[in-house]
């Protein structure tokens, strides 16, 4: 034992031979996880909520998904705007379940978030001052009832071509929410499309007005897929990942060739003397996106930006008192249940 000790030298070395003895044992019980985490990932497996995953995997979640279930809850306002205006009892019932169904996913989309560790209230917080992001289509006015038809052919149509591949995403609370989603936006769709198709079999000024709105759509759905692959920071990891499993590109390319047909059932033009069918290719040429207006968007300045986060914020403090009394009754509940058990 003696001769150990004089054997250790002076000050603070031995703190930093056993810190040093520490950590190669933490980076090899590191190295094991990221193993782990490669090998479920390259088997094209489920990470779940308790596995170990690498941060970046966790940051990158956490930020795509809190956007989309801010886009979900945003992308409430532009239709609920029209609730109280909508042409028949029908179609306001079936608004109404719509903008509803959106809500949820909202929810759903925040549970999922919070199980990677962060709470519904930071990401509203980072929504309500503006720094987290939602879609870009939803800063965009609802001008006239043929709006909310469109927004549901084609603003969920592309929405379900984005999200159709996240049902596979690698983490499982996620891809779990999104197999519901798609099955709602699915009905979404398809109310949207048979709602410009009533529209279009009506008069000539309903015919002007399907035609104005999806003049004023189209190109901005386009846009919502994200950047060209080449200028997609995030892409190349996301897809690594399994997080992403088409690219931007590719899904908006899917989303043009899906949609040429059903435009023609339609009877609308789509507002792009680019767009042709290449037969070398297999898909439709289109024309070039203002990527300068959809960066301005996202950034905050598009038409709606300002309004639509002024709601929000509204919403969140009209709702205060509905926070308080649920979160008042469930302390209730505890202490009536606490007092039962030590009575029993
Ligand atoms: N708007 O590197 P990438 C719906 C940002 S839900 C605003 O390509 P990533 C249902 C992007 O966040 C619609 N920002 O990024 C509905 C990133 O910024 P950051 C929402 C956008 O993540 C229908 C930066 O640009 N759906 O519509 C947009 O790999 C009707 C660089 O981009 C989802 O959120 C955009 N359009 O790919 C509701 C689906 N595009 O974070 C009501 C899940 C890109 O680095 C009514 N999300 N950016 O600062 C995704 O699939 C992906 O996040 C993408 C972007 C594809 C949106």
């Amino acid at each position: 034992m003696y001769t150990q000790s004089f054997n250790v030298p002076d000050g603070a070395a031995p703190a930093q031979a056993v810190a040093a003895v520490l950590n190669a044992a933490q980076q090899q019980v590191l190295q094991a996880a990221q193993t782990k985490f490669d090998a479920v990932i390259d088997a094209d497996g489920k990470i779940e909520p308790k596995d170990w995953m690498p941060d970046a995997y966790r940051k990158t979640l956490v930020r795509q998904i809190s956007q989309h279930a801010h886009s979900e809850i945003v992308g409430m306002l532009p239709e609920g705007n029209w609730i109280s205006r909508a042409p028949s009892l029908k179609r306001k019932a079936i608004l109404i379940a719509k903008v509803q169904d959106e809500g949820g996913h909202g929810l759903y989309l925040y549970s999922a978030a919070e199980t990677l560790g962060t709470s519904r209230d930071q990401m509203l917080d980072a929504l309500h001052i503006g720094r987290a992001k939602y879609s870009s289509i939803f800063n965009y006015p609802t001008l006239t009832w043929a709006d909310v038809g469109v927004i549901g052919w084609l603003v969920d149509g592309a929405a379900i071509m984005n999200q159709i591949p996240l049902c596979r995403c690698s983490y499982g609370p996620y891809a779990r929410a999104m197999v519901r989603v798609c099955k709602e936006e699915s009905f979404h769709q398809r109310q949207g499309f048979e709602a410009l198709l009533a529209m279009m079999q009506g008069s000539a000024a309903q015919q002007a007005m399907v035609q104005d709105a999806v003049n004023r759509w189209w190109w901005k759905c386009l846009a919502m897929f994200g950047p060209p692959d080449a200028d997609s920071p995030n892409s190349v990891q996301g897809m690594r990942w399994g997080i992403k499993r088409i690219s931007n590109d590719d899904l908006r390319q899917k989303f043009v060739d899906a949609t040429v047909p059903q435009a023609k059932v339609l009877g609308v033009t789509l507002p792009d003397p680019d767009l042709k069918w290449n037969e070398e290719r297999g898909h439709h040429d289109y024309g070039q996106i203002d990527w300068d207006e959809f960066w301005a968007t996202v950034n905050g300045n598009g038409p709606c930006n300002k309004e639509r986060l002024a709601t929000r914020v509204k919403a969140h403090e009209d709702g205060q008192w509905v926070r308080e009394a649920a979160m008042a009754h469930a302390q209730k509940q505890a202490t009536r249940q606490a007092q039962q058990q030590e009575a029993a």
